[in-house]
């Protein structure tokens, strides 16, 4: 039998488009991921539990925690870099990689980027070590896709002082990390008088602050997501972060997570058409390998052509983005894209492996239930749609 003589993306030859830095950090992550994460996910998962504290220490050591952003102890890499640990990290489990896009694209990107002075030097040190854990609260129950409805509410406690403490009351819900975070940023209507959207920072210990894990996932189950309550949680006012106005706040931090996902999803295709390449060369279906097959061949070629066409797209958006020109819609058309054909991947590999794919002994199917949950979450593949047809055709179909 002929040995293999590539592997998918090595026939498309990306590594030569990657920095020498950049591919001495992806090695590191994937070592990591080889060392800490495959030994335990089956378990983490069946179990539907993630040790997500032990690991983000270890991910802070690792330097993945923010790791794209400069200075308060962040490695500060390329953006490139961060996105080739994404998708080291998803070929992991989606659920690992969603710890550090939350930790780093979401919360500690929003303090970055909008926190005072004193908020990052209190939140992003201990952030960046894994010694501190933060949630992102935009979704609500009745508002996922179109968060300018949020309900949830920030009051002045004496109305009209700008110097007074905030009361906030509301629920998210489907909140990764939740209710394993020491902080939360909250993003909430004001009743200032222009009524805009502003970010704060909510100590989960907080009188009134509470968080519920959703439980009976079938989907991101090494992942914590929960449900936040906040009745009467008194802040601050100075908990607010005061360079977020409106909703272009969050949404741009959406911006860096989405990022990470354009190849983050990949990692997952790319452990399911390794994981159903080795099935196919040691599995016999009739007298001879599976791999010997045309039909198999066939799916083979076409998944290898859209997890390369996928990394093409990727490793083109990071350099795009480390030369501050990403636009938000090319962000949609990664995100849209590799989750979409990462999905369609880890379905078809599934049916390579047969029966043994719907067993946690391969990590396919595994990855197949994750892509849902990545398929919805961070702007769902219709938004991204959406956000394509406004930049087309300068109209906004969204309502
Ligand atoms: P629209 O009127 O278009 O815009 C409102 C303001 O925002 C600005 N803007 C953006 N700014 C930065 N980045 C973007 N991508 C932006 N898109 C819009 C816009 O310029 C405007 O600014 P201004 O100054 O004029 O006020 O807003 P809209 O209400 O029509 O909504 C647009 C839409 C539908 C695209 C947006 O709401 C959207 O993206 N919805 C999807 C929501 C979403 O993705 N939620 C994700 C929650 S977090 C999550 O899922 C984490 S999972 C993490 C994990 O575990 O990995
Ligand atoms: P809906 O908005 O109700 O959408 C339902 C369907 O309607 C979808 O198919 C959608 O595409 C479609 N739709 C929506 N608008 C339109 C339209 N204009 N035209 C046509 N179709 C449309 N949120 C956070 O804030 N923080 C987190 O940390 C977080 N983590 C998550 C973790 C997990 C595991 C999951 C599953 C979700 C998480 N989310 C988080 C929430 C996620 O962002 C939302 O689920 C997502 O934005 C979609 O919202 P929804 O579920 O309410 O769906």
């Amino acid at each position: 039998m002929a040995a293999p003589t590539t592997s998918p993306l090595g026939l498309f030859g990306t590594d030569d488009l990657i920095s020498e830095d950049d591919r001495a950090i992806r090695d590191t992550v994937r070592a990591f991921v080889a060392d800490q994460v495959r030994p335990h996910i089956a378990e983490w998962y069946d179990a539907g539990a993630l040790p997500a504290r032990e690991l983000a220490r270890e991910l802070g050591k690792l330097g993945t925690l923010g790791m794209h952003l400069e200075g308060y102890d962040c490695a500060g890499t390329s953006a490139t870099a961060y996105g080739l640990a994404c998708l080291e990290l998803e070929a992991g489990d989606s659920g690992v990689r969603s710890l550090v896009s939350v930790q780093g694209s979401l919360v500690m990107y929003a303090i970055w980027r909008f926190g005072s002075e004193e908020q990052k030097q209190q939140w992003l040190p201990r952030m960046a070590a894994g010694e501190a854990i933060g949630c992102f609260g935009l979704t609500e129950p009745d508002f996922g896709s179109n968060p300018a409805g949020m309900r949830t509410r920030a009051r002045r406690a004496s109305p009209g002082n700008e110097q007074s403490d905030w009361v906030l009351d509301g629920t998210k819900l489907w909140i990764t990390n939740g209710s394993i975070s020491d902080v939360a940023v909250v993003w909430a209507r004001t009743d200032d008088d222009d009524q805009r959207i502003a970010g704060f920072l909510v100590p989960t210990d907080t009188p009134g602050f509470a968080a519920h894990e959703v439980k009976r996932k079938m989907s991101l189950r090494a992942s914590v997501t929960s449900e936040l309550v906040l009745d009467g949680v008194r802040l601050p006012a100075d908990a607010v972060l005061p360079g977020a106005s409106g909703l272009s706040g969050p949404l741009s931090c959406l911006n860096e997570a989405r990022f990470g996902i354009v190849f983050g999803s990949l990692g997952a295709a790319r452990d399911c058409l390794d994981t159903a390449l080795d099935y196919v060369a040691e599995r016999d279906i009739f007298d001879k390998p599976l791999a010997g097959y045309q039909l198999t061949q066939a799916k083979l070629a076409d998944m290898t052509l859209e997890l390369g066409k996928g990394m093409l797209l990727a490793l083109h958006l990071g350099r795009l983005k480390d030369r501050g020109e990403l636009d938000p819609a090319q962000v949609s058309l990664g995100k849209l894209n590799n989750v979409r054909e990462a999905l369609a991947i880890a379905r078809e590999c599934r049916t390579l492996l047969g029966a043994a794919g719907i067993t946690l002994e391969y990590p396919v199917m595994r990855h197949a239930n994750n892509l849902e949950s990545v398929l919805t979450y961070e702007g769902t593949s219709e938004v991204h749609q959406l956000v394509i047809g406004q930049a087309l055709t300068g109209h906004a179909a969204f309502r």
